[in-house]
């Protein structure tokens, strides 16, 4: 055993050990925006298809939506927020509604 406490010395060499880090991704909310035209069984197929929400969840975030302006469809990694915005404006756009969805960063997120 060496006399001396970490660092190490090792002829010369300083060798302190690395602490763990590990971090967690940001996380990132995808939001629904709420306008006049898009159905609201369109809006409530987007969340049970894309987000996986049961059809009462679903209705109920629909319903805040309708009535709050925006609401948060779910909060997840960036890449996979990018991908469901995508998915979700796709499919607005195949079926012909304005539908508009759109991500920010979590703010709840404390990033330890
Ligand atoms: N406001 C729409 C209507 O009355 C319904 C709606 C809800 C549209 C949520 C978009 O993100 C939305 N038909």
């Amino acid at each position: 055993m060496s006399d001396y406490p970490e660092p190490l010395h090792n002829d010369d060499l300083a060798v302190e050990t690395a602490k763990p880090r590990l971090k967690r991704p940001p996380l990132y909310r995808v939001l629904l925006l709420n306008d006049d035209y898009t159905t609201m069984e369109f809006v409530i197929d987007v969340l049970t298809s894309v987000f996986h929400h049961s059809e009462e969840k679903a209705a109920q975030i629909m319903m805040h939506v309708h009535q709050k302006g925006s609401g948060i469809c779910g909060v997840f990694t960036r890449e996979i927020a990018e991908t469901k915005v995508e998915q979700v404006m796709q499919y607005a756009q195949q079926n012909k509604h304005p539908l508009q969805c759109t991500m920010e960063p979590d703010s709840d997120d404390d990033g330890e």
